[in-house]
């Protein structure tokens, strides 16, 4: 049976390449270029713009005994994206200029590829968001002790907090509940989104290195 924890210990999934990335060694240790982390924080700002509406398809379609825990997901989401704003008002960049206004190809992608989760049954989207924010987790908190001290601490707090790390947790639960029952078919479906998601992912970090 297909569960997160079997998903997470997958020794074919290549969850290192995304958790691990050299953008990530470089916030920690203080040695990433202001314009690359700038490149990140405006387009991740538009990814999460994105995965809001993705978060709102699966509340559409969840059983009602998870809408707390996604509402609670979807008030998060309107704190980041205000704390995106506020963010890069902070760093003097301004998200109204074409660079920032306008997706990368790697965000597109990945975004455009959310899109179509919309579409595909429950469990595939819930396993898959759950996916999304388990390596943003498991990215974040692996650096937060390198970067607790340097001027990225905020970034690390937001996604390695041990309320986020819960938060994840309830995904999980929510995922593994549907996985249970789900059909072969369709636990193959989810297994094959974490793959594309943590593709995704390494070239969302790339994206500071073009
Ligand atoms: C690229 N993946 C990316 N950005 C994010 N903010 C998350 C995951 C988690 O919210």
């Amino acid at each position: 049976m297909v569960t997160t924890a079997a998903l997470r210990a997958s020794a074919e999934l290549p969850w290192a390449a995304a958790i691990s990335h050299r953008f990530l060694d470089a916030v920690a240790d203080g040695s990433i270029q202001r314009g690359q982390f700038d490149v990140w924080l405006a387009q991740d700002r538009l990814f999460v713009q994105r995965f809001t509406r993705l978060a709102g398809s699966l509340l559409r379609v969840a059983p009602l005994h998870h809408q707390d825990l996604l509402l609670g997901g979807l008030g998060a989401l309107k704190d980041e994206l205000l704390w995106f704003e506020a963010q890069a008002a902070v760093r003097g960049v301004d998200l109204t200029a074409p660079h920032n206004a306008l997706m990368h190809r790697s965000c597109a992608a990945y975004c455009e590829w959310m899109a179509t989760l919309h579409s595909q049954p429950l469990v595939v989207q819930a396993t898959a968001f759950w996916a999304i924010e388990h390596v943003y987790n498991a990215a974040w908190r692996r650096i937060a002790p390198a970067a607790a001290h340097g001027p990225y601490a905020q970034y690390t707090a937001r996604w390695g907090s041990d309320g986020f790390t819960e938060y994840v947790g309830g995904l999980a639960a929510m995922a593994d509940g549907l996985l249970a029952v789900a059909s072969d078919e369709d636990a193959a479906a989810a297994v094959a989104a974490v793959r594309r998601v943590l593709e995704l992912e390494v070239a969302f970090w790339d994206m500071a290195y073009f």
